[in-house]
């Protein structure tokens, strides 16, 4: 312990200032950073496969070369989080370690099959609709590098979602066939985007701890709450229903009720035992040994530039 490295954190957290990667902070901290910000790292990469699904078959060139633009994004913003949490002392490696050993935890929501492809609207309207409630708080996340990340990456999600609301109101004012599509889409997509939101926040060991020094701003319920309000309206447009009876406006509240969520579904998808953990996890073990020839090929090439540096 560092008693001025403590007071100046203390400081820094208490005039909501940021803190940086060379600044003393409490291991507690910088371990709930290196937890949140590679399990969202995580989540970007897991995140490229349920729509990696569609390229090779997306329903137009056009549709084909946003699809493939999008999942590039995700790579970068994984790649920018990875950059963030490797400034806390943790490596690459490590991180990808514990991803590929079934160890790390990334996201629920890309657990869940995509069949459809409506469901390219579904994700980029929902997926990222919810991504981004969370997000733009994280910008002002007290941790320098994290915040910095969230803010591009924030940019680069309201695209996405526009995209995903632009295919499911293509679909929807097409053909019975297609508004079936896209309708039967939403209500697979609905409750486990709710869900992305972490457990309730009598559930949510960390939460407190998060808010106190200022890395989350609200709560898990908060920013759920803030999620259903903003998709109700955008369902009208949509002229799609969300499947919740008990989706209500409340006056008193003024906001909209919603049902309570099957959190015994979360918890297993969390365990690993959702509809595709096994199978999103086996492709990454996949890619990161089929990629094995690129980190060596990189690493003989970065050795001989630093050999002919010093000679
Ligand atoms: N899935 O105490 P809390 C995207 C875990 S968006 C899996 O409330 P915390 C964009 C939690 O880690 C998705 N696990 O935890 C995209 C903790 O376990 P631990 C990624 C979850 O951290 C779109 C335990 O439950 N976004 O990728 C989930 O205070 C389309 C107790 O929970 C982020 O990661 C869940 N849904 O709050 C990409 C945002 N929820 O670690 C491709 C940054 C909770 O103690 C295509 N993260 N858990 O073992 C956060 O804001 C927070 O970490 C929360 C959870 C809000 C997710």
């Amino acid at each position: 312990e560092d008693p001025a490295g403590r007071a100046r954190f203390d400081e820094l957290i208490a005039a909501d200032q940021r803190v940086e990667p060379a600044d003393w902070m409490p291991d507690a901290y910088r371990k709930t950073l290196v937890r949140q910000i590679s399990q969202h790292a995580h989540s970007e990469i897991i995140g490229m496969q349920p729509e990696g699904n569609w390229i090779t078959r997306a329903p137009s060139l056009k549709r084909k070369a946003i699809l493939m633009a999008k999942v590039q994004d995700e790579a970068g913003h994984g790649l920018y989080l990875y950059s963030a949490a490797q400034t806390l002392g943790v490596t690459r490696d490590r991180m990808t370690e514990d991803l590929i050993s079934g160890k790390a935890k990334y996201s629920s929501i890309f657990n869940y099959p995509t069949p459809t492809w409506a469901d390219m609207g579904s994700i980029g309207w929902l997926v990222d609709g919810a991504a981004i409630c969370n997000q733009v708080p994280l910008c002002r996340a007290s941790f320098g590098p994290y915040g910095r990340a969230m803010v591009r990456i924030c940019k680069e999600e309201s695209f996405h979602q526009r995209q995903g609301f632009e295919i499911l109101l293509h679909l929807s004012r097409g053909t019975a066939e297609q508004h079936e599509m896209a309708q039967e889409s939403v209500n697979r997509w609905y409750a486990p985007a709710l869900m992305m939101f972490g457990p309730p926040d009598a559930d949510s060991p960390n939460s407190a701890q998060s808010m106190a020094w200022n890395i989350k701003r609200f709560s898990n319920d908060d920013l759920r709450q803030r999620f259903v309000d903003m998709i109700v309206p955008q369902a009208e447009v949509l002229g799609l229903t969300l499947p919740d009876p008990d989706l209500k406006w409340n006056e008193e509240r003024g906001h909209y009720d919603y049902g309570e969520l099957d959190w015994n579904e979360f918890t297993e998808v969390l365990k690993g035992r959702g509809p595709a953990n096994a199978i999103r996890l086996e492709r990454r073990r996949e890619a990161h040994e089929g990629g094995a020839w690129v980190r060596e090929a990189a690493a003989a090439y970065a050795a001989r530039e630093a050999s002919a540096r010093d000679a």
